[in-house]
C-alpha cells in the first residue's frame, strides 16, 4: 500500500491531516474486524470533493487510527481528545415557543439519531450474513413497538420501483448509490437486508443498515420543533430498552462517519427563504453563528430547489442532544428574523 496522490482538489481534513509519516505509522494496522488504513481512507481518496473522508467499521477504529481521527474530530466538533461526551435526552426542558405559527417559512421538521448494535462490525466490515441478521433483528424488535411508533417494516427488496422513488422524493428513504458510502464499503450486497420501518403516518421511522444499522428519525410537516424532538426521546428510549448500542464515555454514540459521533443527531428543518437566498453572505453569516450547516432539499450533496433550505445543527460531539436541537431553534429563530427584516 503506497501513500495516496492528493490532488489540488483533494480538501477533505482527511487528505489535510494524513501525513507520509503518518501513513507510514499506520498503514499496516487492522482491528479486530480486519479493517485499515486503506479502507479507512478509501472515500475520502476515490472522492476528492469529500468534506471528512474517513469511515470507521467499529470502536477500535477510532482507537487504533486515534493519530488521524483524533484531529479530525477536533475539527469537526472542537472537541478534544480529553474531554467525555455527556448525554441529556430530555425534551421537557427544551426552551422552544413555535417559530413560526403562521406555517409562512418552515415546510417541515426532521430529527434523527444514528445508532450502531453492539458486538457487530458497522457497515463498512460487516459481512452479508451478519447484515442479514442484524436486519432481523432490529426489525423483529421495531415490531414489539406500540401506541404511535407501532408500524411495518418494508425491506427495499419488497418495494418497486416506483414506491421507493416515491419515498425518497417524500423524504422518507435513503437515496440509492450514494458515492461517498460506495467507495467506504456501505453498499456492499445492495439493496439486500436494507429498508425502512414506519407508522402509518410516516411520523417515526428508522432506516435500516443505511450508513449506521439504524437511523431513528422523527418528522413532521411545520415547525413545531418541541413534539418532533418529544417523539424521538420516546422512540430511542423504547428501541434502547430492547437493543443494547454501542456507546464511549469518550464519543458518546459511535458511528460509521466521524461527523456523527456524540449524540449522531441532526436535528433539520426545511425553511423557505426567498430574501436570505439572495444574500449568502449575510445567510452564512447566521449559520456560522449558530453553528448551523446548509443542504439541499435532497439531503446531502444536494441542491437547494425554489429557496427552499435544509438548515441542521452542525455540532453533535461534546454537546447534548437538548443543546443541538437549541442550537438549531436559536439559529432558525435568526434566520426568520432575518427573512422578515430583509
Ligand atoms: P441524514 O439526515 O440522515 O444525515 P440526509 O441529509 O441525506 O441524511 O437527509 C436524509 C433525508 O431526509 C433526505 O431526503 C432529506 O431531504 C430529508 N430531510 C432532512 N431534513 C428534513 C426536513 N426537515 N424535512 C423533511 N425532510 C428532511
Ligand atoms: C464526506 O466526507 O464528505 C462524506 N464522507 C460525508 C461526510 C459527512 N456526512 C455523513 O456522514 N453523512
Amino acid at each position: 500500500m503506497n501513500y495516496p496522490i492528493f490532488s489540488k482538489e483533494h480538501t477533505s481534513l482527511m487528505s489535510k491531516h494524513l501525513s507520509y509519516e503518518l501513513f507510514e505509522e499506520l498503514k499496516d494496522l487492522k482491528t479486530a474486524n480486519n479493517f485499515g488504513l486503506q479502507q479507512v481512507i478509501n472515500s475520502g481518496v476515490e472522492n476528492p470533493d469529500s468534506g471528512v473522508g474517513v469511515y470507521a467499521a467499529d470502536e477500535e477504529t477510532y482507537h487504533i487510527f486515534k493519530d488521524l481521527f483524533d484531529p479530525i474530530i477536533e475539527d469537526c466538533h472542537g472537541f478534544s481528545k480529553q474531554q467525555k461526551h455527556i448525554s441529556h435526552l430530555d425534551s421537557s426542558v427544551l426552551a422552544s415557543d413555535e417559530l413560526d405559527i403562521e406555517n409562512q417559512y418552515i415546510l417541515s421538521t426532521r430529527i434523527r439519531v444514528a445508532r450502531n448494535v453492539k458486538s457487530f462490525p458497522l457497515g463498512p466490515a460487516i459481512n452479508n450474513h451478519q447484515r442479514e441478521q442484524l436486519e432481523k433483528l432490529i426489525y423483529q424488535s421495531l415490531s414489539e413497538l406500540t401506541g404511535n411508533l407501532a408500524g411495518h417494516y418494508y425491506s427495499l427488496d419488497s418495494l418497486k420501483d416506483s414506491e421507493k422513488a416515491q419515498l425518497i422524493n417524500d423524504h422518507f428513504l435513503f437515496k440509492q448509490g450514494d458515492r461517498f458510502l460506495q467507495a467506504a464499503g456501505l453498499n456492499n450486497n445492495w439493496p439486500k437486508n436494507r429498508g425502512v420501518f414506519h407508522n402509518s403516518d410516516k411520523t417515526f421511522l428508522v432506516w435500516i443498515n443505511e450508513e449506521d444499522h439504524l437511523r431513528i428519525i422523527s418528522m413532521q410537516q411545520g415547525g413545531d420543533i418541541k413534539a418532533v424532538f418529544e417523539r424521538l426521546v420516546t422512540a430511542i428510549e423504547a428501541i434502547e430498552n430492547k437493543i443494547a448500542f454501542m456507546h464511549s464515555e469518550h464519543l458518546g454514540y459511535i458511528s460509521s462517519c466521524p461527523t456523527n459521533l456524540g449524540t449522531a443527531m441532526r436535528a433539520s428543518v426545511h425553511i423557505k427563504l426567498p430574501k436570505l437566498g439572495l444574500d449568502m453572505v449575510a445567510f452564512r453569516k447566521i449559520t456560522a453563528k449558530y453553528h448551523l450547516d446548509i443542504r439541499g432539499t435532497q439531503g446531502e450533496h444536494s441542491d437547494n430547489l425554489g429557496a427552499i433550505y435544509d438548515v441542521s445543527n452542525k455540532r453533535r460531539l461534546g454537546i447534548s442532544e437538548v443543546e443541538c436541537v437549541q442550537d438549531m431553534y436559536e439559529g432558525v429563530k435568526a434566520l426568520i428574523a432575518a427573512e422578515k427584516a430583509a
